[in-house]
């Protein structure tokens, strides 16, 4: 049984999808972006009043199989936004202005791996020419100085590049979506765990972004609205030098495909719990992360 302050498995979450897009018609649509290596759909969420000519905000879930606090992210999203639409003049003024695309699970063959095998996975589970080990890292698999830095070329390795730039159909699905929606979506946002950090591009270069400054200045405002809730520390800035250098990540990807404000959050905690956050962080978590996220959106309304 579904619950948003609960871990939920793969199943669970899709059945939950259904649910929300059937209950909420006027605010909530279903669609399907692709199908995984191992045949499973991937399923998202469309969030928001129907107008014309809207912009869209991306978020995504789930690229790596072990950060479960990051599907309870998107989930605990697609709630706020129902059940405040009507309620909350910023929120509402949001759905109204602006569609949210909301990928609950993108590697979703390893996230059920990391709930029936092996809790620790990453990657996904395609098979690899000559190597007895599996998967691809999603996050070092897009056209981004792909394969250069910070990634590995050994299938063995969690970070491991794949045999060429979207060699995953799951990174193929995700980027065939942002470049047939490549008009409307202003803003990338990419949900990981654990740090405490929002990064922006870039990671695969040392080089700062055209948009630096607007970037770091949305970062900076984001954070503090996430703090001012329970405290939580957060550092950001490029991912390069914030966290390390690493190639061919999702959020430099869209960066360069023309999408501005482009933001991976590391969200809880720094390290205690790592992966395994206790579920009785998830609320808290989401709570705060939801000031940053809407932060971002208010800002990309206005100004994209
Ligand atoms: O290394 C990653 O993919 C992300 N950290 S995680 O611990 N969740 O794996 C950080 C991604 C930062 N952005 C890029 N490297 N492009
Ligand atoms: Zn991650
Ligand atoms: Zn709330």
């Amino acid at each position: 049984v579904h619950s948003y302050e609960k871990y939920n498995d793969l199943d669970t979450i899709n059945a939950w999808s259904a649910n929300i897009a059937a209950q909420n018609p006027s605010l909530v649509s279903l669609s399907q972006i692709g199908t995984s290596y191992q045949g499973r759909p991937m399923y998202l969420l469309k969030v928001g009043k129907s107008g014309t000519n809207k912009k869209a905000v991306f978020i995504d879930c789930g690229f790596h199989a072990r950060e479960w606090v990051s599907p309870a992210f998107c989930q605990w999203f697609v709630k706020e936004a129902v059940n405040n639409y009507g309620r909350d003049a910023q929120f509402t003024n949001l759905l109204n202005n602006l569609d949210f695309y909301v990928l609950p699970v993108v590697n979703v063959d390893g996230y059920v791996h990391s709930w029936t095998t092996y809790r620790m996975w990453r990657k996904t589970l395609s098979v690899n020419k000559n190597s007895a080990c599996l998967g691809t890292d999603l996050n070092r698999n897009f056209n981004a100085g792909w394969c250069t830095t910070g990634t590995s070329k050994n299938p063995c390795d969690d970070t491991y590049c794949g045999t060429a730039p979207e060699s995953e159909k799951e990174t193929k699905a995700l980027a065939d979506f942002i470049r047939s929606n490549i008009g409307s979506i202003k803003a990338y946002l990419t949900i990981h765990s654990y740090l405490q950090m929002l990064l922006f591009p870039y990671s695969y270069t040392k080089s700062l972004a055209k948009d630096h400054n607007e970037l770091n200045t949305v970062a900076k405002g984001a954070v503090s609205a996430l703090t001012s809730l329970y405290g939580t520390q957060y550092t950001y800035g490029p991912g390069a030098s914030t966290i390390y250098p690493a190639s061919g990540g999702s959020d430099d990807w869209a960066y360069d495909a023309g999408v501005k404000y482009s933001y991976t959050f590391e969200l809880r905690d720094k390290g205690r719990y790592g992966f395994a956050l206790p579920e009785s962080q998830i609320k808290p978590t989401c709570e705060e992360t939801m000031l940053a996220v809407k932060y971002i959106a208010n800002y990309v309304m206005k100004n994209a």
